[in-house]
């Protein structure tokens, strides 16, 4: 589909003003503000790894020690950073519609941040850094301690020249459910899992019949979250995308803003 794209600021409000169900669709570089570093580009290295090399289930099989720093530092990262104004031009927009508009609000990120600025009607499609599962029961609980485990402690270190991890198995988080004992994981979708069908269901059917959909800091390559726009703009409705750079997907959607959301959303979202 080719549209003749407008970055009319005046015209986006105008429908911003008239949509009755909006979904906002966020991904990585909407938490960049907050110092969260994005998954592609420079800041999505670990050590020597990139990110998503370590979010996978082989990755986690063949070293659950190597895989566990780099969550215990992701964890430490989140916890310290702060919602920006990105984040909560959300909420305040959600909080101050909520009688006129439904506004959902779905995530790629696992960082908490949008929970932690105010949004409540919140999807977060690819899990939660706050959260574990376990790999034997599969109970999900949400899990806040720092360090998760005694044997994480001054461990995750970012730096390129630390190699290797040795962290015995017995030594990191376990299940404390009964007398399961099973090993615990972070409660994140990796590359080649599914995601939950709750949680995509509750989003596919947000997608499904919003009619106004801001697409917010993401690369647009990761599926499924990488359709859920463009198949909006297919059906007709409104999209406007809010990125630093343009993306794959930019040439379908209505509205393009660049920018750094801190700036752009605030703005946007002002009605
Ligand atoms: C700013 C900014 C500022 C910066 N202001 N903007 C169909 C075709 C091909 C492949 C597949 C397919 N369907 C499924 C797949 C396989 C795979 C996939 O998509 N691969 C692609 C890479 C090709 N998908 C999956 O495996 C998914 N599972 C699945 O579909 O199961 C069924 C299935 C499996 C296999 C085959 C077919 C079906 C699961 C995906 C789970 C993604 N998990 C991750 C890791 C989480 C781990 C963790 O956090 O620890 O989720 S990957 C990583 O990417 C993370 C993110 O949520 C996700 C998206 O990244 P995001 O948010 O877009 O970040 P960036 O860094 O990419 O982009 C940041 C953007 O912000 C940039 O554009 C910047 O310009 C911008 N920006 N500062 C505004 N201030
Ligand atoms: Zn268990």
């Amino acid at each position: 589909m080719t549209l003749r794209q407008s970055s009319d600021m005046k015209k986006f409000k105008e429908c911003l003003k008239t949509a009755k169900e909006i979904v906002i669709l966020s991904g990585a570089g909407i938490s960049a503000e907050s110092g969260i570093p994005t998954f592609r580009g420079a800041g999505g290295y670990w050590r020597k790894y990139q990110a998503a090399s370590l979010a996978s289930p082989e990755a986690f099989r063949n070293n659950p020690s190597l895989v566990w720093e780099f969550y215990h530092y992701r964890r430490e990262v989140a916890a310290k950073a702060e919602p920006n104004a990105g984040h909560k031009a959300v909420a305040n927009f959600e909080a101050k519609t909520s009688s006129s508009k439904k506004v959902t609000v779905i995530t790629q990120n696992v960082d908490g941040l949008h929970a932690r600025a105010g949004t409540k009607s919140l999807i977060e499609l690819h899990g939660n850094l706050f959260k574990t599962r376990c790999t034997k029961c599969k109970e999900v609980l949400v899990n806040t301690d720092t360090p998760i485990c005694e044997a994480l402690t001054n461990r995750g270190a970012p730096d390129s020249t630390v190699v290797g991890s040795d962290i015995p198995i017995k030594s990191l988080p376990h299940c404390k459910k009964g007398t399961c004992g099973g090993l615990l994981r972070p409660h994140i979708v990796w590359f080649g899992e599914s995601l939950d069908p709750d949680v995509l269901n509750k989003a596919e059917a947000a997608m499904s019949t919003c009619d106004l959909c801001l697409v917010v800091g993401t690369s647009s390559v990761v599926y499924p979250a990488a359709m859920f726009a463009p198949q909006a703009a297919q059906r007709g409705a409104i999209v406007a995308e809010f990125n630093l750079e343009p993306t794959p997907t930019t040439s379908e959607f209505h509205y393009y803003f660049e920018g750094p959301c801190g700036k752009t959303l605030p703005v946007a979202l002002n009605i």
